[in-house]
């Protein structure tokens, strides 16, 4: 058997995940622990400085509403993100959230990063909610903030620990176990209070490129699924599994489209269609109020496009030299204006990808491709899980205190488990939160869980039994390989276990085929999910006999453990939810339509730790009074 060294530790407050969330809560938390004598605890898989969604930076902040400046209320942004959401969003953590984004925004100037701005020092904003930034070292600045913090604090940060499991007493949540990546060593972390923060989860779904340039995505490779297991395992109540995001992209190498439709006002358009966009704008009214809603909402954009392609009037495009010469002409009387206009556009083309999606700008250079002389390439990508962009999915957390909620239950961001908290990509319903909102959930996750420790805090009860169980089954998958590997010429080829890659391909491939992935059209039915939840059965056995040859497979393994049950839990509630609500994302084929009456509700779910069973539950959209 795997023999690996146990190390405990015990702290107050553990944050699992590195991310902008777990910064924002590491940040806020280390403040309010000093102030108590407590401590803080953050675990990350990766290296702080470089890890999470932002590790190649970003170009843009996504969330900021300007309301020092008058430009808008934090009631537009809690109507903003419900038309986006087709209706569907806790406007109480909206709001909650967009009250104290910008404050955060601030603080990242003030740390040194650089956030555009014009003559007048002004932010130059990309759109009415995103500002431009020179942000390749975004995820440096936030981590060094978070790491003085926690230091200040006498807290700990560790870095390249996997945390596979959350630990339990009853329905309270008491810590995390998980093992190092790179030395053979099992981490017990015991704690009063837990915060998940570990982002989203890519590659459930097949992603478009399979054999050459296999990984290829918009959203992380290693962000897994982690923090929907962990509070799924928690047995906490979860929301919107069924709200996966599919973002339009460059196609092949993921560049994002913000910039180019919002800064650059470009057009998106079909090869023979034209401008969809406004050529099927009638289609809209079938999804009416929010389908007229301005600007459209983002699942509906994408389906749009997808009605030209399922015309076969592909490919789609963004026409950035159009647009790029479109905005220099204005300059055209005067050739040296012109040309210097043209440099500066240039490089806003170029940076906007070097700064976040470097190989966007390979592919480009790869293609000759000059962005003022040819339009490139748009795709719909394959779906991702992250309830800080345009999806939803996440756990079903309090709302704040001083907000007329009714759902809330004494702490904000904490689960329906007792210290048990989640933000960011974690918490469910609050979409559009970005890099800088969900910094913020994650200071607002940090400061109510210090409040929890201060107030209700009890001493872990962890039982070490159940500790050394864990322990046993997390590495088993070594134990399977050590077992058998020697019986076959080709130890990759064995009937005793299967390998975290092979069991990846077969995940893979059941969510795209039968749940609405790439090839399928992201068309679903009644039909197709039922079957997939009986492959799911095979799927689960199979899960149970991963083998792992060294450490790194170790985590390939339960990366992929996590995924499976993030498919699990979209399937189901694809299934429960009998409408289509947000084509463009998913379509039921066999309910095609939006169903206000039945259906203009959460469709929430639950695993139970006790049975094994899985719950689905109807919640109310309860809309924030006068907004
Ligand atoms: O335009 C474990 N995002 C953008 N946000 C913006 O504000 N502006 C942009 O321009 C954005 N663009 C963008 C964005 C993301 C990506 C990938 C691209 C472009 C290419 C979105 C934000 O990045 C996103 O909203 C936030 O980062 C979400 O924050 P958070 O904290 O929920 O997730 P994270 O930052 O990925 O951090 C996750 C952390 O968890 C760790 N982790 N640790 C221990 N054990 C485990 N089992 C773990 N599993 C994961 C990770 O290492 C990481 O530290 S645009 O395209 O949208
Ligand atoms: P993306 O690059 O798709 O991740 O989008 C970045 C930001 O721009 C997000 O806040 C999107 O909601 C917003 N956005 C992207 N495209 C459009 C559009 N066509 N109209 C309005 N907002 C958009």
């Amino acid at each position: 058997m795997a023999n690996f060294e146990t190390v405990e530790v015990n702290t107050d407050l553990l944050i699992v995940g590195g991310g902008f969330t777990a910064c924002g809560a590491a940040t806020e938390a280390a403040y309010w622990a000093k102030k108590n004598g407590l401590k803080v605890t953050l675990v990350d898989k990766a290296a702080l400085d470089r890890s999470g969604a932002v590790a190649m930076g970003l170009s843009a902040i996504n969330q900021y509403v300007g309301v020092r400046d008058g430009d808008n209320t934090v009631e537009d942004y809690v109507r903003y993100v419900r038309q986006d959401l087709m209706g569907i969003s806790r406007e109480d953590l909206v709001y909650n959230i967009a009250r104290h984004v910008d404050s955060t925004v601030h603080l990242f100037e003030k740390w040194g990063l650089k956030i555009w701005t014009d003559e007048d020092g002004k932010y130059v904003h990309e759109g009415r909610w995103q500002l431009m930034i020179n942000g390749e070292s975004y995820k440096i600045i936030i981590a060094e903030a978070a790491k003085n913090a926690i230091a200040d604090a006498g807290g700990e940060i560790y870095e390249r620990i996997f945390i596979t499991e959350p630990l339990m007493d009853g329905n309270r949540c008491v810590g995390a176990v998980g093992f190092s990546t790179r030395e053979e060593k099992f981490y017990v972390f015991k704690a009063k209070a837990t915060i998940a923060a570990a982002g989203g989860a890519v590659h459930v779904f097949r992603p478009r490129s399979v054999g050459e340039g296999f990984g290829r995505s918009w959203y992380p490779p290693f962000n897994t699924g982690s923090s929907a297991y962990f509070t799924m395992k928690a047995g906490a109540e979860m929301t919107c599994q069924e709200v996966r995001f599919i973002p339009v992209r460059f196609k092949d190498a993921y560049g994002p489209v913000g910039a180019w439709f919002l800064l650059f006002k470009s057009r998106a358009i079909s090869a023979e269609g034209g401008e969809y966009m406004a050529v099927r704008k009638d289609e809209l009214q079938n999804w009416a109020p929010y389908g007229l809603a301005k600007p459209i909402p983002a699942n509906l954009r994408n389906y749009l496009g997808m009605l030209d392609m399922d015309e076969g009037l592909g490919p789609l495009y963004m026409e950035t030299d159009e647009a790029i010469n479109k905005i220099a002409d204005a300059f055209k009387e005067d050739p040296k204006a012109f040309k210097k206009k043209m440099k500066e556009l240039e490089s806003e083309a170029w940076e906007d990808f070097l700064d976040m999606t470097i190989s966007q700008a390979h592919l480009w250079a790869a293609q000759n491709v000059k962005p003022e002389e040819k339009h490139s390439e748009i795709a719909a990508c394959e779906p991702y899980f992250i309830g800080s962009h345009s999806g939803a999915s996440g756990a079903w957390v309090s709302g704040p205190e001083d907000l007329d909620t009714p759902y809330k239950w004494g702490y904000a961001n904490m689960c329906t488990v007792d210290g048990l908290f989640a933000a960011g990509d974690a918490s469910g319903a609050s979409s559009h939160k970005f890099s800088s909102g969900s910094h913020a959930e994650g200071r607002i996750a940090g400061k109510a869980a210090i409040k929890y420790v201060v107030e209700k805090g009890a001493d872990p009860n962890v039982d070490m039994a159940k500790v050394e169980g864990l322990k046993k089954k997390i590495l088993s998958p070594l134990d399977l390989w050590q077992a058998h590997c020697n019986e076959t010429t080709d130890p990759e080829i064995n009937a005793n276990y299967i390998l975290p890659r092979q069991f990846m391909f077969r995940l893979q491939k059941l969510m795209d085929e039968y749940a609405g992935g790439v090839t399928s059209a992201f068309k679903t039915s009644k039909s197709l999910l039922d079957r997939a939840m009986e492959l799911f059965v095979f799927l689960k056995e199979d899960s149970e006999k991963l083998g792992a040859r060294d450490l790194y497979e170790l985590e390939r393994c339960w990366e992929n453990i996590h995924r499976m049950w993030q498919g699990e839990a979209h399937v189901r509630t694809m299934l429960f939810r009998e409408e289509t609500r947000w084509p463009g994302y998913y379509f039921r084929s066999d309910t095609p339509k939006m169903d206000e009456d039945n259906w203009h509700c959460f469709a929430n779910c639950r695993w139970d730790p006790a049975s094994g069973e899985w719950e689905m539950m109807k919640r109310d959209v309860v809309p924030l009074p006068g907004v």
